[in-house]
Formats: C-alpha cells, sequence, structure tokens
C-alpha cells in the first residue's frame, strides 16, 4: 500500500492463534458477537494522535529516534499537520478500529496569538473531518492540551495569576465546539498541571475554588452549544506535578461532590495512573462503576519497576480481565472505549512499529473481554458475591440499614436476639482459580 506505511496490507485482519503473519490480529475480530455485541462495540477502540504521530521519541535525556517527516524543522507547520493527518487517517484505517482521539495542540501548531492557534486549529479541523468522511472513522474524545506551553507551568484552571485560566477557558471553550463539530463521544479533561510543586507557595483553599468555576463554565458551555457528548475527567495522582488534584476516582467524587458536578463528570481512568495512585486498576474501574462515574478508559499501563508513566501498550489479559469484567457486568461502555494513550519505546523506530503495538494491544484487549464474558457467563463470581451479602437484603439487615434503628436498640437487639455472628470464608483463592480457569478456557467457541 502507499503512502506512509507502504509494506502493511490495506486491512490487518483476523489470523487466529495459530497465524504466523505478524501483521494480523489472533483474537479481535470486529463483528464477532460476545454475549450478543459487536466486539468491535464493546471494546470501543481508538488510537490517539499524541503519542503515536506527534511525539518525536524524545525523552528527557535525548532528542527524538522516531520516522516522523512532518515533524521535521524544516518543514512547514501546517504542511506537517496535513501530512501528519494523512498518516494518522491512513494508520486508523488500516487498524481497522472505529475511533481516534486528539488534544488541539497535536493537530494544529500554536500560532503567535490566541486567535491565530484558533484560526489553524480551524483549518486543520476542516481537514480532519474530511478525512472522517472519507474514512468512517470516528471521534472517541477531543481535549486541550492545558500544559505544554511555559504558560501553563503553574496550572491552568488553578493558575496564580487570572489570565492563565482565562486564556486556558478560551482555549477549552474552542475545543469543546470543535469536538462537538466533529461529533465527539466525549470530552476530556486531564488536569496536568492542576496541583502544585510545592506547598510553600500554593493555596490550596483559592485552587480548589477555581478549578471548581473553571470545570462549572465548562459544563454550562457543554449545554450552550448542546453537545451531549460525556464530560470526563482524568484522574493522575501525580507527574508532572508532584501532587496532582484529580489523584484518584474517590478523591475526584469528593470534588465533583463538594461542588455539585456529580451529575455532569465522569471519570476517564488510565490504567498506569491507577498503579501511580498505589490502586490496582481493578480497583479504580470497580469504584467508579459503584459509584455512577465511571465513563472511558486508557488502556496504557506502566511498568512495575518504575515510578513514571512509561504509558506502555497493555499485555496482560489478566488485568485488563478484571477491570473487563466489571464493565461488562455493569452492561458495558454507554459513550466511553478503551483509548490507547501509549507511547512506543524509543528504540521502536521502525515505522510498522506503530502496528505491532497497536496489534497486540487490540489482542490482549480482546482476549480480556472474552474472560470476562465468560466470567459474567458462568456466574461464579456474581452468585458468591450475591451470597455473601444476602443478609443485608431482608431482616436484620434491612432493618439496620432503613434508619429506624438507633444504637440502644440495636444494642437491645443483639441481647434479645443472642446475636452471636460466626465469621466465614471469603473464598479468596477459590475465586482467584476460577478467574484463572476462564483465562486459560477463553478461547473456546461460544
Ligand atoms: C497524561 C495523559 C494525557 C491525557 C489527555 O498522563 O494521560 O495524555 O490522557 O490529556
Ligand atoms: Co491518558
Amino acid at each position: 500500500m502507499a503512502g506512509f506505511f507502504p509494506d502493511v496490507p490495506e486491512r490487518i485482519t483476523f489470523g487466529g492463534l495459530t497465524s504466523t503473519e505478524p501483521l494480523s490480529y489472533k483474537v479481535y475480530e470486529p463483528d464477532r458477537l460476545v454475549r450478543g455485541t459487536r466486539m468491535e462495540d464493546h471494546l470501543r477502540i481508538a488510537v490517539c494522535l499524541w503519542h503515536s504521530f506527534s511525539w518525536p521519541g524524545s525523552d528527557v535525556f535525548g532528542t527524538g529516534t522516531f520516522d516522523r517527516p512532518w515533524l521535521a524543522p524544516d518543514v512547514d507547520p501546517m504542511d506537517g499537520a496535513r501530512a501528519r493527518l494523512e498518516a494518522a487517517f491512513e494508520f486508523v484505517s488500516t487498524l481497522g478500529v472505529p475511533f481516534f482521539t486528539f488534544h488541539d495542540r497535536d493537530v494544529a501548531p500554536e500560532g503567535r496569538s490566541f486567535a491565530e492557534s484558533r484560526s489553524n486549529l480551524e483549518s486543520v479541523v476542516a481537514a480532519i473531518e474530511e478525512h472522517m468522511a472519507r474514512t468512517g472513522v470516528r471521534l472517541l474524545w477531543g481535549t486541550a492540551n492545558l500544559f505544554s506551553h511555559p504558560r501553563y507551568a503553574a496550572g491552568a484552571a488553578t493558575n496564580p495569576d487570572p489570565e492563565v485560566f482565562a486564556y486556558a477557558a478560551a482555549q477549552v471553550k474552542v475545543m469543546l465546539e470543535m469536538t462537538h463539530r466533529l461529533g465527539g463521544a466525549n470530552y476530556v479533561l486531564w488536569g496536568g498541571r492542576e496541583g502544585y510543586e510545592t506547598l510553600l507557595n500554593t493555596d490550596l483553599r483559592r485552587e480548589e475554588e477555581q478549578l471548581a468555576r473553571f470545570l462549572t463554565l465548562v459544563a454550562e458551555h457543554r449545554e450552550r452549544v448542546g453537545f451531549t457528548g460525556t464530560l470526563l475527567l482524568e484522574p493522575k495522582p501525580q507527574e508532572p506535578t508532584k501532587h496532582q488534584y484529580d489523584y484518584d476516582t474517590a478523591t475526584v467524587l469528593g470534588f465533583l461532590q463538594r461542588h455539585d458536578l456529580a451529575d455532569v463528570y465522569r471519570v476517564n481512568l488510565e490504567v498506569n495512573h491507577a498503579t501511580l495512585a498505589g490502586h490496582s486498576f481493578h480497583h479504580e474501574v470497580a469504584t467508579a462503576l459503584a459509584t455512577g462515574i465511571f465513563g472511558s478508559i486508557d488502556a496504557n499501563r506502566g511498568d512495575p519497576q518504575n515510578g513514571w508513566d512509561t504509558d506502555q501498550f497493555p499485555n496482560s489479559v489478566e488485568e485488563l480481565a478484571l477491570a473487563l469484567y466489571e464493565i461488562v457486568r455493569a452492561g458495558g461502555f454507554t459513550t466511553g472505549g478503551f483509548n490507547f494513550d501509549t507511547k512506543l519505546r524509543r528504540q521502536s523506530m521502525d515505522r510498522n512499529d506503530l502496528f505491532h503495538a497497536h496489534i497486540g494491544g487490540i489482542d490482549t484487549l480482546a482476549r480480556a473481554l472474552l474472560v470476562a464474558a465468560d466470567l459474567v457467563e458462568a456466574g461464579d463470581l456474581e452468585r458468591h458475591r450475591t451470597a455473601r451479602y444476602a443478609g443485608w437484603d431482608d431482616g436484620l439487615g434491612a432493618d439496620l440499614l432503613s434508619g429506624g434503628l438507633s444504637l440502644p436498640d440495636i444494642e437491645a437487639r443483639v441481647v434479645d436476639d443472642g446475636i452471636e455472628p460466626r465469621p466465614t470464608s471469603g473464598a479468596q483463592e477459590r475465586l482467584e482459580n476460577v478467574v484463572n480457569q476462564r483465562i486459560w478456557a477463553a478461547d473456546r467457541e461460544r
């Protein structure tokens, strides 16, 4: 195929587990029905334009290593932006996944003024519109980059300078409108520098108030323009800041409830952000689902030996199967999906490494979905959980929850009824065996 990936077939197809073709899916079959829903519609996979097409492979010790001609210093930035879109849409449609995601500044260069940046973005969005119409690829979410430019060094909404707040608010207004124009299913706000480097110069009370005002303005504008997609906050505990306010799901929920925003915002959970917060990814997904703020997922993982955000492609079926079990059990995504906010390793400099990385991640998700569907269908975990809490459905449990009993009433009941609780097994190891059995069996046909 001509274009940026000349030696890749026009479409990555399903080859199956015995295939020796590296550029084929081993498990992912978009049309395969899993519990009555197509695999593609369960997973709603997206490719991100920033790490995959706008990052040159630089790190804090070295410059870019990747073959990304549109990023070369002698290329006019707007010509580069158009070339990048050609390559990105070629990639996404060859991969055969339904969605992409982008920040305003990944696709269009920053201008010399706010108005010039907006006009750059408008013309690139017009080109995106054409690529979307031509390829059928859709937008899972848009977002504004409020962390790269030096003006945002001390945060965007939480900056001590109100002019920075205003600039960021104007930038989000534009990008929310662009996301709406492109039919985006969600809009994400990752508070990259909404946090602090040192408490010695930070007014926590003011910064919380500023962030709440900012998010209220965004929610109001969503209504004003009639954007029906979901607004998502992306929890992360730190990096680049020492501390990020959207630390984890529970912290975000508390913040939303304090500011009457819990009905409007949901969370975009990232696997390694959970790890950095000292949680399992399973914990973050289960917490978001239990509290009604689950939205979408960034599927990239960390490295267990590193304390920073390596953004690696997912490769653990177990980790994702546990998360997908919660998602499938709860009825699946509504507007969310799995976004590959993933980075190649710096040495993966062949063009095709981008394909190998995504294919592996997508197959991992597909296989995790089969495990999750099997676990839901078999019902062992659900039956155990239901039986474990059965005491709360009626009798004493229902009376305790109804609010009709005071502590003295409860004491009397313990004495009068001769209550003597007997501990029962939590059966953790048996349940872990159930999960493993399904992982080992996941490829039998259903
Ligand atoms: C950073 C991160 C971001 C957001 C979008 O850790 O995950 O790429 O997903 O701004
Ligand atoms: Co992310």
